[in-house]
């Protein structure tokens, strides 16, 4: 009897385990756009028109290559809108065998799928997802009796595993890492590179039509541009190499008031909906290195990312879920603040930021970290309002990567599991990698009074309300130094400064 094969909408990749194992003669694809999947957050429309348009681009190309595949087109008024009830109704129409599927890339679908063999009587088989380069045994074992887990040296397994970046069993170069030079500031020159863009074609348009006309959804639809095909995807990643790669090192952490991408790649998208591979994504990058294109800092910095935090952010997600969505570890209560929605407050830094992520589903990497992400730290934002804000308005957002970043990384609430310190900094880090303060209606020199920078007094409060938890950490001991230092009357209205900002957050 027939197999059937289900293949969720980020897992469009062609080396999926299920079409190794399956037989285009006689089994079945199934693929759906589901109302659950597209409404279990306040998703971006892009996000959504990005998913959608792809997963018809991926059937339609599976079909050409023979395969059968069962596609359930969204429709607001179905009864079919969960992938229970997706695979449900394929089962009732035909006998099939077994089903088989990947590794999903969130904890509450790996949930759904668990509860299927029981509700179906058959066998429901979960296949490895390979998307990415290690595999979840791999980490495991690597984290396995570490004390401590540090994302470097996972890399360094990582870099020795796929030869990237290795002479024999030496890094590269002779270093392993060239974080150190990745922090200039960007002062407008060299002109920053212009992301590829696509016309949407007919399905894609058809997709977009729906989602405004049927979805109530984030941000803006306009201009849609993404890639939703792997040969567009593969354009994009040619063109990152070709335009903004030899760049990416030097500005990795630069922003600017005007320029939305600078020099970052935009593949988060493509990688992860399986249209580009990451080996492939880090082999072209260490061609252009090969080939004098570009230089050593802007090439291990960017396969750091890729097969670095990628890779381990994922492996900490699987092996610390479902226990990790609900640490707090700082005890974070704020209420997030509504112009995170919006983009309506007079804080330049967050406003553009937020309005960048509105039109585009996108913000670069600093700009998550240090500004939407920084601000919701040193306020103290409560960690599942924050998360589920970061998988809403990005179009690369999925549970198994934004998950650790925010809760993790920003909101430091898993204890320093994933970083080891919590990157909290006052609007004197943000004036220093930017051109935002300039800009600003708020003083970034000022900590105290009604036009001081809000940071200022939020970052000090912060070091101040966590002195317990954090002043063992020796990563912070500069700071609380500083702290220590300040006198106790300045402290005394630094904190009546930052509790009067929390409670009128609405009209910073
Ligand atoms: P580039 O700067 O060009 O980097 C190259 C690639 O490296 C990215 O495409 C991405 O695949 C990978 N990468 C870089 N940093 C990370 C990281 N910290 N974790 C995982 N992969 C990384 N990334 C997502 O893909 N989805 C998310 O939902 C997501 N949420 C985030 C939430 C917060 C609070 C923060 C601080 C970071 C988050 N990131 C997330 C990581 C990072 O910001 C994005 O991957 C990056 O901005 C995507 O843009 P890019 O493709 O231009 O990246
Ligand atoms: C994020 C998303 C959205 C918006 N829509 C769909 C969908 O209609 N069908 C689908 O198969 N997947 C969708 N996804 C991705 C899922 O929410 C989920 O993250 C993945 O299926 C897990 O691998
Ligand atoms: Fe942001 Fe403060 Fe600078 Fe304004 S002054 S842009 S709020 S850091």
């Amino acid at each position: 009897m027939p197999r059937l094969g289900l293949i969720f909408g980020d897992q469009l990749n062609e080396n999926h385990a299920v079409l190794d194992c399956l037989d285009p003669e006689s089994d079945c694809l199934l693929m759906g756009e589901l109302a659950e999947e597209t409404g279990y957050v306040w998703h971006h429309g892009k996000k959504v028109a990005m998913i959608l348009a792809a997963m018809r681009h991926r059937a339609e190309m599976l079909r050409q290559a023979g395969w059968a595949v069962l596609y359930h087109k969204f429709d607001g008024g179905s009864a079919c809108k969960t992938f229970t009830d997706l695979v449900a109704r394929a089962l009732d129409d035909r006998d099939f065998d077994e089903v088989l599927l990947s590794w999903p890339g969130e904890w509450r679908v790996l949930e759904e799928a668990r509860t299927w063999e029981k509700k179906f009587s058959k066998p429901v088989t979960v296949l490895p997802d390979t998307r990415f380069v290690s595999s979840l045994e791999e980490f495991e074992r690597w984290a396995g009796g570490r004390k401590q887990l540090r994302m470097e040296y996972f890399y360094r397994q990582m870099r020795r595993r796929t030869a990237l970046l290795m002479d024999g069993d030496k890094p590269r170069g002779g270093q392993w890492n060239y974080d150190r030079d990745n922090r200039k500031r960007w002062r407008g020159d060299p002109a920053a590179a212009r992301p590829m863009r696509f016309a949407p074609d007919k399905t894609t348009q058809e997709v977009l039509r729906l989602v405004a006309e049927q979805m109530d959804t984030f941000g803006t639809l306009e201009d849609f541009d993404l890639p939703v095909t792997r040969g567009q995807a593969q354009q994009a990643l040619a063109h990152f190499v070709r335009s903004a790669l030899p760049n990416f090192g030097d500005f990795q952490d630069a922003m600017a008031d005007d320029e939305d991408w600078l020099f970052h790649s935009r593949l988060s998208f493509s990688l992860n909906l399986g249209l580009l591979d990451p080996i492939d994504v880090c082999q072209a990058a260490e061609k252009a290195l090969d080939e004098g294109h570009a230089p050593i800092n802007a090439v291990e910095g960017f396969i750091r990312q890729v097969i670095g935090w990628r890779e381990y952010v994922r492996g900490i997600y699987w092996m610390k879920m479902p226990e990790y969505a609900e640490m707090n570890e700082l005890d974070s209560q704020q209420s997030l603040p509504d112009w995170y929605w919006t983009g309506d407050t007079r804080m330049r830094c967050l406003a553009k930021t937020i309005d960048a992520t509105r039109r585009n589903a996108y913000a670069h990497h600093i700009q998550r970290l240090m500004v939407t992400g920084n601000f919701a730290l040193i306020f103290g934002v409560l960690p599942k309002e924050i998360c589920e804000w970061y998988l809403a308005v990005y179009a690369d957002a999925y549970d198994w990567v934004e998950l650790p970043n925010t809760l993790g990384m920003v909101m430091h609430a898993d204890g320093g599991l994933l970083g080891s310190k919590p990157y909290a900094a006052s609007g004197k880090y943000i004036q220093r990698m930017s051109n935002y303060c300039k800009q600003c209606p708020y003083k970034v020199a000022d900590t105290l009074g009604e036009e001081a920078c809000p940071f200022n007094a939020l970052y000090w409060d912060f070091l101040d309300r966590n002195r317990e938890r954090l002043r063992g950490n020796n990563r912070m001991g500069m700071m609380y130094k500083n702290l220590d230092r300040m006198d106790g009357s300045r402290l005394q209205d630094i904190r009546g400064r930052a509790s009067w900002i929390r409670k009128n957050a609405g009209s910073l």
